[in-house]
């Protein structure tokens, strides 16, 4: 290896969005775009000089390419260990427990999650911190400005690239790489969290369903699922990580699952349930006979029996949601007696949270949960979180959620996207919009009434930061709500996403017409006077 120092011209759109760095696959194979970032991080965190770096990813296209700049820049520049799922794989949760289980300073995440990957999708790189933690938005703002602002980058000619197809290890030019098998330390780590003789026990009598996409969780279902658990092969659909994910965009929402839903159909009362996860494996999908479950129901019915979790039996001293996810969640905290935080949308600002154990469960509307264990949703822990309490309880997906709603009432919750709207008139409108709030305060729809209208700002209880203008909510007092903000995750346009909410509390009691979920959002778009601002008067997908 021939070490070398290449000039460049900053790169101007390197700000990390929810979840890492995101851009298409052409504007990441731009030369220096990898190597001009990665720089900017190791600056950012001082240097890379005598540290432990773990290297993670799903196996998207242009992994290898960024993988082998990343392995030469830290050779070069002095890192003392580099750690590697063997294949290259290794789901985000995964790299989140390794980390801190491994004692890595911080890791690399080529992942671009649930959007879509191949040559004309998306790619990404998240970076993880030595809990295990999503980067705080402190430290992806300075690796923005650094990146702004860098003229030059350190690499090595003449580099080989070690095998990654093996586990082992090796050194090279100093640095010691090891490649491991982050499936098997992963399935030990459910082993201490879930009664895994009940679970395999119970799927001897009803095998799931269980749907990788094509994603990083095929080779972690394959030693979970079937070594451990027992479950025949035929179960486990798409389980070969795909560079493209076979066409298909790894986001486990019903849409994007037909094969599975095929599955379901054909083999009925025989399985629990149907399961998936996406691409990087932080989120989950559970389906029971009556459709999928709502992950903001998901998430309530879990802390109502946490008592059925090895993991969280006893445990539960707070819990978490992100703000446009159903206050499902809070009536069962109040029902415990515990308290409820309600956060930015984006897993780090879970992390805190949970390093201080305030929280011992999280969740998101958007098919992610996780507790604990890690600093990430963990998909296949919430699945086996599903699976624990089906074990134990002898009651099926929908019968769980029946006696849920009996209790608690239930809360209609759906999500509308606008996709690819033109950025600057979407900015617009919601700045607008803001500025309105107040007069729509005491309007009222039938009989829901607006009692309050803001934007939501968030103080970190520990640290005191206040991140804020992470999106609006209309407030209908306990009956329902409406939130709204653009999505940080997209690589085109802009995506506004109108969530709506509303609580029956008497599951007895038919629901009013017309459905107001559906209700709510035309409310929303009428208020937000999307056609006059966006050209647009419906949603691009609804979920
Ligand atoms: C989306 C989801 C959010 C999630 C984020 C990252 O963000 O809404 O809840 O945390 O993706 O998930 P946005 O900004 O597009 O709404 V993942 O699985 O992509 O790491
Ligand atoms: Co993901």
């Amino acid at each position: 290896m021939r070490p070398t120092t290449l000039s460049i011209a900053a790169f101007q759109d390197q700000r990390a969005g929810t979840s890492g760095l995101r851009q298409s696959v052409a504007r990441f194979s731009q030369p220096h775009y990898v190597a001009a970032f990665v720089q900017a991080v190791f600056d950012v965190l001082g240097h890379v000089r005598g540290k432990t770096l773990l290297l993670a990813g799903d196996g998207r296209y242009f992994s290898d390419e960024a993988r082998a700049i990343i392995i030469n820049m830290a050779i070069t520049q002095g890192a003392a260990k580099i750690y590697l799922g063997k294949d290259g794989l290794m789901s985000t949760p995964a790299a989140s427990f390794l980390i801190r289980e491994l004692g890595a300073d911080f890791g690399l995440l080529l992942t671009a999650s649930h959007n879509p990957g191949g040559v004309k999708g998306d790619f990404g790189i998240k970076l993880n911190l030595k809990h295990g933690e999503p980067a705080p938005e402190a430290v992806t703002e300075a690796i923005y400005q650094r990146a702004c602002q860098l003229d030059s980058y350190h690499i090595s000619e003449a580099f080989i690239m070690p095998s990654l197809q093996e586990c082992g290890h090796t050194v090279l030019a100093g640095t010691e790489i090891e490649v491991i098998d982050s499936c098997a330390l992963y399935a030990d780590l459910c082993a201490r969290l879930f009664d895994l003789d009940a679970i395999a026990a119970f799927l001897k009598k009803k095998p799931m369903l269980f749907d990788a996409m094509h994603g990083v969780t095929g080779p972690y279902a394959l030693e979970l699922f079937h070594r451990r658990l027992g479950l025949p092969r035929e179960y486990l659909l798409n389980l070969e990580p795909l560079p493209d994910f076979g066409g298909r965009a790894p986001d486990p929402n019903p849409h994007n699952l037909p094969d599975l839903a095929a599955a379901l159909q054909q083999y009925g009362e025989r399985v629990c349930l149907g399961a998936a996860s996406d691409g990087d494996g932080d989120r989950y999908l559970i389906w029971g006979r009556d459709g999928f479950v709502s992950p903001c129901d998901s998430l309530a019915l879990i802390a109502a029996n946490a008592g059925r979790i090895p993991c969280l039996r006893g445990r539960l001293r707070g819990v978490a949601r992100s703000f446009p996810t159903s206050r499902a969640l809070d009536i069962v905290a109040a029902h415990l007696n515990i308290l409820c935080y309600e956060t930015p949308t984006g897993w780090k600002f879970f992390a805190n949270l949970l390093d201080h154990n305030l929280v011992q469960l999280c969740g998101e509307e958007s098919f992610g949960m996780g507790g604990n264990h890690v600093r990430e949703k963990d998909g296949l822990w919430a699945i086996l979180c599903w699976l624990n309490i089906l074990a134990v309880s002898g009651e099926s997906v929908d019968e769980l959620l029946a006696k849920h709603w009996a209790i608690f009432g239930r809360h209609h919750f759906a999500r509308f996207d606008y996709i690819d709207l033109e950025p600057e008139a979407a900015r617009t409108m919601l700045e607008d919009f803001s500025r309105k709030l107040d007069s729509f305060i005491g309007y009222r729809e039938g009989d829901l009434t607006i009692t309050n209208a803001g934007n939501f700002n968030y103080r970190d209880p520990l640290n005191h930061s206040l991140t804020p203008n992470q999106g609006i909510q209309l407030l209908f007092g306990e009956r329902a709500r409406i939130m709204c903000r653009l999505s940080g995750t997209g690589t085109t346009g802009a995506t506004l996403r109108i969530y709506t909410e509303f609580w029956q509390q008497d599951v007895e009691k038919p629901l009013p017409k017309p459905e107001p979920t559906t209700m709510l959002a035309i409310m929303a778009e009428g208020m937000l006077n999307l056609k006059h601002y966006c050209g647009r008067q419906q949603a691009d997908a609804i979920t």
